[in-house]
């Protein structure tokens, strides 16, 4: 027993991605995910340089231990760069215990709790029509759930889609704005809290009047309002019966949130750039929110994830995994196993990727009705094509910031 090799990847088919490959002595191999959207090489070093020599010699078998020897063992403990190497070592480990027991991962999770996963999708438009048009579009995918960003009149760009974490403007595809260049800094967009307080209420009024009201959709704030704001849009939206408002303020002040429960009964979603249980500890406590967002990838894997949502099921709290394409096909296959075994599963997030990524990860997981599965296959069920990645390089890629009117930096 015992890991002999542990390689890290980086790959960037339609935006970077850093994986995982771990190696045993009987030549079983486990994939994990690393990757840290406009940061992926800080983990690249954290793993190259800091965790990989520890790992070589391990006990492939002992998860809990290595998860809990990488947390402790560093001194320095927390944060995104350390949660997300070890959560790719978690993975990967338990994509290799998984293959030798000759069963899907999730089985060994507790077995299915469902029979699929229901996702939604990003709709978005600078315009209605536009956005008429994305929601029609995903609802033609098989979408059942719909996330509905807009454009705020007055601003340049369509806020809350990394130009440079999306396929299309990966691919090239140029919004109105000036997107992220892959290799440029970071771009500046605009921001402007009361033009977009004022114009999101008519957005719904207006989607709900064309969609109907069964149709389940969400709402990103994306980390943008102060809580008095958060809660006046939380109120605002109150009518049109939103699935969830999704990082309505930061939330590194988790007290915050107790002044938007005070004023709002739209559920509240929390936490795609939350990497531990301790991020969540009085927001789960409080029943400040009613879903947790974090990701396997940014939450310490499968491990420390699972941990942290059987501590939200106690407060009726569900999961939202983050799924945008700077989640790998890896870590997507992660969160659809964990998702399926638990019982307090929400809903998961499923941008598609782009055509290149899916020729350097090939995936057993499938996309039918609405509903995402993992798959049977053993293990996660994703192999990664090591000459197909070697094809592309590391481009360096920013988020966007965003600055106010009088050049403030505000949360992008
Ligand atoms: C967004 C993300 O999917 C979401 O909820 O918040 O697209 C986010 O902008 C990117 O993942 C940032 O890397
Ligand atoms: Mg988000």
């Amino acid at each position: 027993m015992g890991i002999v090799a542990a390689e890290v990847i980086v790959t960037s088919p339609d935006r970077n991605f850093v994986t995982l490959k771990l190696t045993t002595d009987e030549g079983v191999t486990g994939l994990g995910d690393a990757t840290l959207n406009g940061r992926e090489l800080a983990v690249v070093s954290y793993l190259r340089d800091h965790v990989v020599p520890l790992l070589i010699d391990r006990d492939e078998r002992n998860i809990e231990d290595t998860w809990q020897f990488l947390y402790r063992g560093a001194y320095w403990r927390r944060g995104p760069v350390t949660m997300a190497a070890i959560a790719a070592v978690d993975v990967a480990l338990w994509d290799i215990k998984a293959k030798r027991a000759g069963m899907p991962l999730y089985q060994l999770l507790g077995g299915a709790s469902r029979r699929g996963l229901l996702a939604y999708g990003h709709a978005s438009g600078k315009s209605l029509d536009e956005l008429f048009d994305s929601i029609r579009a995903h609802l033609e995918q098989g979408y059942r759930a719909v996330r509905v960003q807009t454009g705020v009149p007055g601003l340049a760009a369509i806020y809350g889609i990394a130009s440079n974490a999306t396929t299309a403007a990966n691919a090239g595809v140029r919004y109105d704005h000036e997107p992220a260049q892959r290799g440029a800094l970071a771009v500046q967009e605009d921001w402007d809290t009361r033009r977009y307080l004022r114009h999101v209420p008519t957005v719904f009024e207006a989607v709900r009047h064309e969609f109907g009201p069964e149709l389940p959709l969400l709402h990103d704030g994306h980390h943008r309002m102060t809580p008095i704001e958060a809660a006046q849009l939380g109120r605002s939206l109150e009518p049109y019966d939103l699935f969830w408002l999704e990082d309505c303020t930061p939330a590194e002040n988790q007290e915050a949130l107790r002044l938007v429960r005070q004023h709002t009964t739209t559920p509240l979603a929390i936490g795609e750039i939350f990497n531990t249980i301790w991020d969540y500890q009085l927001i789960i406590r409080e029943q400040l929110i009613d879903y947790v967002r974090s990701a396997v990838t940014h939450a310490g894997g499968i491990t420390h994830l699972k941990r942290l949502l059987e501590y939200a099921a106690q407060y009726q709290i569900k999961s939202g995994m983050h799924g945008p394409t700077d989640v790998s096909p890896v870590g997507m296959a992660a969160a659809l196993h964990l998702g399926l075994a638990i019982h307090n599963f929400g809903i998961q997030e499923y941008m598609t990727h782009g055509a290149r990524t899916n020729e350097v990860f090939e995936q057993s997981f499938t996309w039918r009705d609405g509903y995402l599965h993992p798959g049977d296959e053993p293990g996660l069920g994703v192999s990664l094509n090591v000459d197909e990645a070697g094809k592309y390089p590391y481009e360096r890629a920013y988020l966007p910031y965003n600055r106010l009117a009088d050049g403030t930096v505000h949360d992008w």
